[in-house]
């Protein structure tokens, strides 16, 4: 603690594990005990690498009860595209996107989370069942968003953002990206809490290829535990990761003439990087491929619960489908 008048009450309590990792538990969420994996159903013609592919809703769902039947613990449905250079569509296009989806999904038992920037469109998911709101503007492209998320109760992913997509990479100037996508996570997360949003349901996302470089995702990746605590000595706020299949992982495998390598053909870096990100104390991963991924943020628990000298499976992670 600060001693700082204006710091919110505070995030998530973590649940101790023994040997002594703490992993936050979100209030509603899985809370395994692992990080959790989020499949990601982008129910759009144009997204960044699976644009199109589920764009109607029976495939979109099909796509989501895949997910989940490879491991993912919540789906996260998106009707906006947000790649570098998007252009917005309409609230109402967006909803009739995503509708049905979650919808569908959310009755069959499904966690569902929605990705939007939207307050109507949130507020309507959540009405057919969604169990979290992933704003990946973090509150600032809709006024009544935070409103919105603290009525309803429910779990909010923050995630850095410094503009719409149409030009957002011309803003991603950084002297010290860490510090600075802190500090800016920590007045979302201020603002957040001053509409009523409840400090233990707010995770904090970097926003990964949003306003930034290759080497600013890097540096982001490697620094998680930093991020996590937005005031010093407070205690950490749940972090999640979204690096699956983006532009720096294309870029890092390119090819010797230096052509990125595609999407399809980064999923095992993906899979390297969830791992990582897992063992290093990331909350959740939103990833676009489901079994390997669930896979790896195993391992990583079993990893951490040994490095902290714990020995049973319980204390990684282990979960009732006795796959630890
Ligand atoms: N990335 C995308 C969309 N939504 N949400 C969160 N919280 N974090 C992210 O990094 C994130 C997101 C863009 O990726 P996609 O178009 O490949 O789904």
């Amino acid at each position: 603690m600060t001693g700082d008048a204006r710091r919110p009450a505070g995030p998530p309590p973590a649940a101790p594990l023994p040997g002594g990792t703490t992993l936050p538990v979100v209030r509603g969420l899985p809370g395994p005990g692992r990080c959790l994996v989020m499949g990601v159903v982008n129910v759009t013609p144009d997204s960044f690498s699976d644009g199109g592919e589920y764009f109607t809703a029976d495939a979109a769902i099909g796509r989501g009860l895949e997910l989940a039947a490879r491991g993912a613990d919540i789906i996260d449905v998106g009707g906006e595209s947000t790649r570098p250079g998007a252009g917005r569509i309409s609230a109402a296009e967006e909803l009739r996107r995503i509708g049905p989806v979650v919808t569908g999904l959310a009755a069959a038992g499904l966690t569902v989370s929605v990705d939007t920037m939207r307050a109507v469109v949130a507020e309507a998911a959540v009405g057919a069942g969604a169990k979290l709101v992933n704003d990946v503007s973090g509150g600032l492209a809709d006024p009544g968003m935070l409103s919105l998320v603290a009525a309803a109760g429910v779990p909010y992913v923050v995630m850095h953002w410094r503009g719409h997509s149409s030009g957002m990479q011309d803003r991603a100037h950084y002297a010290d990206v860490v510090r600075e996508v802190r500090d800016e996570l920590r007045e979302r997360v201020d603002a957040a809490v001053a509409a009523g949003v409840d400090p233990a349901l707010i995770v904090i996302d970097p926003g990964l290829g949003f306003a930034k470089l290759p080497e600013h995702n890097w540096a982001l990746l490697t620094r998680l535990p930093e991020i996590s605590r937005l005031r010093e000595g407070a205690p950490p706020f749940p972090v999640l990761v979204g690096a699956s299949r983006k532009r720096f992982i294309g870029r890092l495998l390119a090819a010797a003439d230096g052509t990125p390598r595609p999407f399809a053909g980064s999923d095992d870096a993906t899979v390297a990087l969830t791992a990582l990100a897992a063992a290093a104390g990331a909350w959740c991963v939103r990833v676009h491929a489901a079994a390997a991924n669930a896979d790896a943020v195993r391992v990583a628990a079993r990893w951490r619960a040994a490095g902290a000298g714990a020995s049973s499976p319980a204390a990684a992670g282990g979960d009732a489908a006795g796959r630890a």
